[in-house]
């Protein structure tokens, strides 16, 4: 980290985003990464990857229960999940939360991400981490679609970086027609799709892209005090599923320790913006 005591993340030369540092945790390249783990003022620990901000102690519910949660109460039998990235545990907790689900296999590319965050962000995986249903494999998520047989999985979570370095290749259309190759025919497909005000071309493209290869794709939206924007979106991707008729029993389940998710919430989330359907001309 550069002698400043700032944690700092910029866009486009345009933009920068910061928070002030208490102490620095960890700082270290691995074979694909900056990986840095830092304590800071505003935010408890953050974790950044080659200088761009992931997850925050403060904020992380708000990322990791939309990801996960709109999905799993409204899929009808949600048994068998796939996440691939979410190194630091926070998208296995909330799924692990599920009683139905059976098995959850993990794929991230960088076990010093896995790591570090056991280490020093142990309430993100929590007991997730421990759970006899996780498959975790240290590997490259784009091959494991591309290798794992058709048909396998009810949910797959892209809990992903933005589209450079390691996570670029988690954003094109090979990779979005191996992720529906492996998804069972009733399954979905979540991932994060940025942010429409201060990425709207690439929310544009990763729309336009998921499109033509799913029949229904429907990005939702909410707040992350993490990142620069302040509107993020995450996408629902499936064939026959609408990602509308909310489950109450499942929201019982998880009602006691969510921080964020109520039914309400998620039909609001659900509701775009109008600037966002100009930007998609729908
Ligand atoms: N701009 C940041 C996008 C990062 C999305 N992934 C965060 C990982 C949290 N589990």
């Amino acid at each position: 980290m550069e002698p400043s005591n700032w944690l700092e993340e910029t866009y486009d030369d345009d933009v920068r985003l910061g928070f002030r540092v208490r102490e620095i945790l960890v700082d270290k390249q691995s074979k694909f990464q900056r990986v840095q783990i830092v304590d800071t003022y505003a935010m408890g620990k953050v974790l950044a990857l080659d200088g761009l901000f992931m997850t925050s102690e403060k904020d992380e519910f708000f990322y990791h229960e939309m990801i996960v949660h709109p999905a799993m109460t409204t899929l009808a039998n949600p048994q068998k999940v796939l996440v691939i990235g979410g190194g630091d545990g926070g998208t296995i907790r909330e799924i692990c939360r599920y009683p139905q689900v059976q098995s959850v296999t993990m794929v991230e590319i960088d076990g010093d991400v896995i790591d570090a965050c056991k280490t020093h962000l142990p309430s993100l995986g929590a007991d997730a981490w421990n759970d006899p249903r996780l498959d975790l494999r240290v590997a490259d998520g784009i091959a494991y679609v591309a290798e794992a047989p058709e048909a396998t999985f009810d949910l797959i979570i892209l809990d992903g970086s933005d589209p450079v370095g390691p996570a670029e290749g988690l954003f094109g259309t090979t990779f979005y027609e191996n992720v529906k190759r492996v998804l069972k025919p009733d399954g979905v497909f979540v991932l994060q799709s940025e942010s429409p005000t201060l990425m709207p071309k690439l929310f544009t493209e990763v729309q336009t892209t998921l499109r033509q290869i799913f029949e229904q794709v429907t990005p939702y939206f909410g707040p992350v005090p993490l990142y620069g924007g302040s509107i993020w979106s995450w996408t629902i991707a499936g064939d026959e599923h609408t990602p509308l008729n909310i489950r109450p029993e499942r929201v019982e389940l998880i009602q006691p320790t969510a921080k964020l998710y109520t039914p309400e919430l998620h039909r609001s989330a659900l509701t775009t913006p109008g600037y966002v359907k100009a930007l998609l001309g729908t």
